[in-house]
């Protein structure tokens, strides 16, 4: 398929950080996908599977290139030589012990929110993802899914809404074409989106919906639970053909977050307002006399669900960003040995 920059959403942000654009054109790209150490990087009309330069190779594991980063590739188009500056980036923490930030779409405009109408959905997990949108500087809409298989949708919109105030939400079986005009209004011709969500709701559907094609596989979900099957594998970028770019993002098992603390008041900045006018100002909205925020659950004006939320997601950011800070210290000090280790051998003439 032949495409121009513009089409992969080549904007000002990007160009204006590259000395001479006319110079760079051919080596110009973006990643559509990563496989291991290869990325695919599509350029002006050709794509290119390439590997890191030494230098990328050494970086950490968010600074490295991944889906959605504009990239200048070396003189043989091998080799990705820089990465640009990025827009916006949608994290999370690494599952497992190894902890460890992990980028998962770069440079989107726009986070849909996929969930369906059915058991799956859940404020909580919509919630973390919200919280992991403010961080990443992208635009969130929510988007509800399976429409046709409820009699309730509008329930499923109300509790869709009560998780930020203000919040877009889009409602659309996705089989269905359309039904599908609310959500391509948020598309324009150099807006990139990023789809996510759990396994099942129907994220890949929605891409091939809006595609009028069948740009990757679609799965099944197992009845007795309504989870999906993880039938698509590894994130990457699509281009629609009327315009605009996709990321589909494989379901996540799990959503840990880190470094949210400067984004929990956007998503729930009721809370932290009426934290204002607790007695103490480092009330932990517990038990404590004169506590607003409790207040307000003892009336019925604050979900209590929605603050139980609110507190683990601050104990698990704080859990994340104290762990990270000593993997980053043990790594300052590992770096330390090695250099010192090198100059002893130096000193001793080895090599
Ligand atoms: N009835 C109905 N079925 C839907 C809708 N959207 C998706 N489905 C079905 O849900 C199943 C899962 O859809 P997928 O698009 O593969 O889900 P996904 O979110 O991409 O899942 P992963 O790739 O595993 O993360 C498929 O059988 C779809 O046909 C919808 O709006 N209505
Ligand atoms: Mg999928
Ligand atoms: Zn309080």
């Amino acid at each position: 398929m032949s495409h121009s920059l513009h089409d992969l959403g080549l904007v000002p942000f990007f160009t204006q950080q590259l000395a001479d654009i006319d110079l760079m054109q051919e080596r110009l790209g973006r990643v559509s996908a990563v496989q291991r150490s290869k990325m695919t990087v599509l350029c002006e009309s050709t794509e290119h599977v390439v590997e890191l330069s030494s230098i990328l190779l050494q970086a950490t594991a968010v600074e490295r290139p991944t889906v959605g980063d504009w990239v200048v590739l070396d003189t043989s188009l091998s080799k990705i030589e820089q990465v640009l500056e990025r827009k916006s980036l949608f994290k999370r923490l690494g599952a497992g012990s190894h902890q460890e930030i992990q980028a998962i779409a770069a440079n989107i405009d726009i986070l849909f929110i996929v969930t369906s109408c059915n058991e799956e959905f859940k404020e909580s997990r919509l919630e973390r993802y919200l919280a992991l949108c403010a961080e990443a500087g992208a635009m969130p809409v929510i988007v509800l899914t399976k429409a046709d298989l409820s009699d309730d949708v509008d329930s499923y919109v109300r509790r869709a809404r009560s998780t930020q105030a203000g919040i877009a939400v889009e409602i659309t079986n996705t089989l269905d074409p359309a039904t599908l005009d609310g959500i391509r209004s948020w598309i324009g011709k150099t807006t990139t989106v990023a789809l996510v969500g759990s396994s099942g709701v129907g994220k890949s559907t929605l891409l091939n919906s809006l595609a009028g094609e069948s740009l990757t596989a679609t799965g099944g979900i197992r009845e007795q639970d309504k989870k999906g099957r993880h039938t698509t594998t590894h994130r990457e970028l699509h281009i629609l053909p009327t315009g605009g770019l996709l990321i589909d993002v494989p379901g996540m098992r799990e959503l840990k977050v880190a470094d949210i603390e400067g984004s929990l008041g956007t998503v729930f900045d009721d809370i932290e307002t009426l934290a204002r006018q607790c007695q103490f100002s480092d009330c932990q909205h517990d038990t404590e006399p004169g506590c607003a925020v409790q207040q307000a659950v003892e009336d019925n004006r604050l979900d209590g669900r929605r603050l139980l939320n609110y507190k683990k997601l601050l104990r698990e950011n704080a859990v994340a960003n104290a762990s990270l800070a000593e993997k980053r210290a043990q790594d300052r000090g590992f770096a330390k040995v090695v250099k010192q280790g090198k100059k002893i051998k130096q000193m001793k003439g080895e090599h």
